[in-house]
């Protein structure tokens, strides 16, 4: 791929760094020709592949993950009716095989509640069988009419980590709630991406859900990006699928189900959260380089640099550093260029006077620059990798609490907005979330706020006077 030099646009013009970002960064390739859908560079798609790695290890402590079909019949698809309700629209049909017409036409997956609960009633059976928790990482498709944006708006959704539980009881399924919140805030934490936990308004849950927390984070233009939601389904779905059970008493009982998904919006996150004006910045985690060096090669000591360069991307590699040696023919000056826009956490930079005094030089992606010495050199690197990890999840969570705005007033709420998320206090009532909304340009999004950025408290609502509590109100992606 030819090597761009140009600077990135400032992130202050957070959409247009956003799009260059991609391409430069070799994250997606927006080229492909179907609305919607893009492409996985293999950098962009290295990161993904680390990020869902830490995803599936928190998901196999306590789920067994499972692969379903990608096509649902339609006649599953059509019997719950809250769930088509939302969903109808968004559905792509497959109604021919070659050129015979479909008995029955199928759905091609928006999600995959009418693929698997069909499933699960015929393996439930006693309440022995109970709980059951699977997951799976698949590609889900959605005719979304809302303006499509790589990794956060997608027509084809490439990683759809979903999880459907069942329990026997409405409390084991809301403490499954609770148990997903905290592997999501795990894996975020993990990512270096601060988050917000609220409850979405009865309006705004899941399809077929009794209701939705949702996990959100705050972007860099203020807006609020979804990336993670968890649902109580009740027995909505059980009724529809006859998922049943026989309790200890020999009785036939409705289960209880959550299901809870994340998607490459993941990915979009950790991007735009930690990027800056030369590029990604990634935490050492998800980096699928953490370590790249960089001979500095003069003159005639050339093939003593290469070597010493050589021996100590061996030692990095022995001691499970992800690493890169750069020995191309360039200038360092354009490597360096090279791997701050891909983000990688640490440079190793080696040259003649390093060898002669025994040291290397270090310097991570925010530019911290170290010297070593070469014979402590894996516990140096340990060290200030660590580091680096605190400094960007402090650095993202000041940024988060910076476009956090407490408002009593509409006015104060139309005004912070404009950058940030606005913390009113709100009745709960649809009618005056229709009136903030109306009147700041942004949604309520969410009560029951979980984020020890927020305090949250009582008080009367910014639209009727009545009796309110703190709710979040944003412009959202
Ligand atoms: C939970 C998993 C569900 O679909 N069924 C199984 C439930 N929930 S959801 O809220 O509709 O989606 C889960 C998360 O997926 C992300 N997401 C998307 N990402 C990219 N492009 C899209 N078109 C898209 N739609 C949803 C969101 O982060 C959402 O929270």
């Amino acid at each position: 791929m030819e090597e761009d030099t140009g600077a990135l646009p400032g992130k202050e013009n957070f959409s247009e760094w956003y799009n260059e970002i991609l391409w430069r960064a070799e994250i997606m390739d927006v080229r492909y020709p179907v609305k919607g859908l893009y492409v996985w560079h293999p950098h962009g798609f290295g990161i993904r592949k680390r990020a869902y790695a830490i995803l599936r290890d928190l998901m196999d402590r306590d789920h067994t993950e499972t692969m379903f079909p990608l096509l649902i019949p339609k006649t599953e698809f059509m019997k719950e009716a809250e769930h088509i309700k939302g969903f109808e629209d968004e559905v792509y049909w497959v109604t021919h095989g070659g050129r015979n017409e479909l008995d029955v036409p199928l759905a091609l997956r928006p999600t995959s509640e009418t693929a698997i609960y069909p499933m699960y009633a015929l393996w439930i059976r006693s309440h022995t069988d109970l709980p059951l928790k699977l997951y799976q990482i698949v590609n889900t498709f959605r005719y979304e009419t809302k303006h499509t944006r790589p990794l956060i708006r997608l027509r084809e959704i490439t990683s759809f980590k979903e999880a459907h539980t069942v329990h026997a009881t409405r409390e084991e399924a809301a403490a499954q709630v609770e148990i997903a919140l905290d592997l999501y805030l795990e894996f975020y934490e993990n990512l270096r991406v601060p988050v917000i936990v609220s409850r979405r308004p009865a309006w705004d849950k899941f399809p077929g859900a009794d209701y939705t927390i949702a996990v959100d984070t705050i972007m860099p233009d203020g807006k609020t990006l979804q990336i993670g939601t968890v649902h109580m389904l009740g027995d909505h779905f059980s009724r529809t699928y006859e998922i049943t059970y026989e309790d200890a008493n020999g009785e036939r009982q409705y289960a209880c189900q959550t299901c809870y998904g994340i998607s490459e919006r993941s990915i979009a996150a950790v991007i735009s959260i930690h990027g800056d004006d030369k590029g990604l910045v990634l935490p050492p985690g998800v980096a699928p380089v953490e370590v790249v060096i960089v001979p500095i090669i003069v003159g005639k000591r050339r093939d003593e640099v290469l070597a010493a360069a050589t021996a100590l991307e061996e030692e990095l590699r022995c001691a499970g550093f992800i690493t890169r040696l750069d020995s191309r023919d360039m200038r360092p000056g354009a490597k360096y260029y090279h791997w701050e826009m891909r983000g990688v956490p640490l440079r190793i930079e080696v040259g003649p006077r390093d060898i002669d005094a025994n040291t290397v030089v270090a310097v991570t992606r925010t530019g911290r620059k170290t010297t070593l010495d070469r014979r402590g050199v894996v516990e140096g690197i340990t060290s200030i990798l660590g580091e680096f990890g605190d400094e960007i999840w402090k650095t993202a969570r000041d940024a988060m609490a910076d476009k956090i705005v407490m408002a009593d007033t509409l006015d104060a709420t139309a005004a912070a907005v404009k950058s940030g998320v606005a913390v009113v206090h709100w009745c709960g009532s649809q009618e005056c979330a229709e009136k903030i909304e109306a009147a700041v340009d942004a949604s309520v999004i969410g009560s029951e706020i979980r984020s020890d950025l927020i305090a949250v408290s009582d008080g009367p609502c910014i639209a009727c006077g009545e009796k309110g509590t703190s709710a979040l109100v944003a412009r959202t992606y």
